[in-house]
């Protein structure tokens, strides 16, 4: 086996063709490298595949029935994004017109039929080490070391990305900012090590309060959490502010030096938008900050929240125009 196999996992190859001599002479060849594989035999069988399991590399013909390479390429990059494992095109067509078409949906290298297997061997191995590594640095630069949240520099880019795409959608973004209440009280009194442990604590609780694979919650800085919601409205931000107090409430996590209960709880400001070219970013952000200015002020372990535009369904469930608290 490889050497850079038996430092880490063992990585999984799925091989997408609809040739079952094909699937089965690269099965061979690749499994010589100790390889886990996996087989597909279209586009959409490869999908549905990955919901599953992320592989650490895609072997993708082009030319297959159902869901061709490229429309699966494409939307392999559409839903993983950042995290869409390395995609080798291997077809039997070398016109300069799929070569461009297979790296513009997102393929990182093509292999053309009759294959080379030597070359093909390397270039897997090399392709598998260079995801890794990549993988490896963006979970460096972007995840919370304490919470394993992402971090404040994965809300930036994610927030501004989802804002350009909601801006030709026309669809509302909802942003849920949220401060852990006399968080002072419980690192003095209970010293900074548990303190660093409450943080996790509240970091897994939100997670886990969470479903949507759009949903990214991050440690927007020190005590504070920030939860970006695409395509979601004021209203479904708010009851998903409410479930996070929920399971919170419902953890117990003592703190006898909090002024309102013996337990941690968290303030919320919630703000939705419909993006438009008027409006930023900051914003959205300086309106869900107002949000929880106004939670804490009437009285913290509540949610705020305010509309800067919404759909109109919205505004009619939302009392006193657009403000509304929750306690
Ligand atoms: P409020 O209810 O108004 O939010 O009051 P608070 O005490 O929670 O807010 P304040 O801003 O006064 O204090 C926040 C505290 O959070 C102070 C700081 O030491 C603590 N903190 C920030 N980051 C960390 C961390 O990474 N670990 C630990 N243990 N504490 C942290
Ligand atoms: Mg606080």
């Amino acid at each position: 086996m490889d050497d850079f196999l038996l430092k880490a996992k063992i990585p999984r190859v799925l091989i997408v063709d609809d040739e079952r001599i094909i699937r089965s002479v690269l099965n061979r060849v690749l499994a010589q490298d100790g390889y886990q594989i996996s087989e597909a035999e279209d586009g959409q069988q490869c999908l549905d595949f990955c919901e599953k399991e992320l592989p650490d590399i895609i072997l993708l013909d082009a030319q297959m029935p159902i869901l061709d390479g490229f429309d699966c390429c494409q939307q392999l990059h559409q839903i993983y994004r950042q995290d869409c494992p390395p995609v080798l095109m291997v077809t039997a067509l070398d016109d300069e017109k799929s070569i461009d078409m297979a790296f513009e949906v997102g393929a990182i290298d093509y292999v053309t039929k009759p294959i080379k297997w030597a070359v093909l061997r390397q270039r897997v191995r090399r392709l598998i080490q260079t995801g890794w590594a990549i993988k490896e640095l963006r979970q460096l630069a972007f995840v919370d070391s304490l919470t394993q949240l992402p971090n404040r520099r994965r809300f930036d880019e994610y927030i501004h990305h989802e804002w350009q795409r909601l801006l030709t959608e026309h669809a509302p973004l909802s942003l849920i900012l949220s401060d852990i209440d006399f968080f002072k009280a419980y690192n003095d009194s209970y010293g900074h090590l548990a303190g660093d442990g409450c943080l996790r604590q509240v970091a897994t609780l939100i997670q886990s309060s969470l479903k949507d694979r759009s949903t990214l919650a991050t440690r927007y800085g020190g005590e504070e959490f920030a939860i970006v919601l695409p395509n979601v409205s004021i209203v479904d931000a708010k009851s998903i502010a409410t479930k996070i107090m929920a399971s919170v409430h419902a953890s117990q996590i003592e703190h006898k030096f909090s002024s309102i209960q013996p337990y941690i709880t968290l303030s919320f400001g919630v703000a939705c938008t419909v993006p438009i070219q008027q409006q930023s970013v900051e914003q959205l952000i300086e309106t869900a900050d107002r949000a929880l200015y106004e939670a804490k002020q009437k009285g913290r372990n509540r949610i705020a929240c305010i509309a800067l535009s919404c759909q109109i369904d919205d505004m009619a469930e939302l009392t006193e125009g657009l403000w509304q608290e929750l306690a």
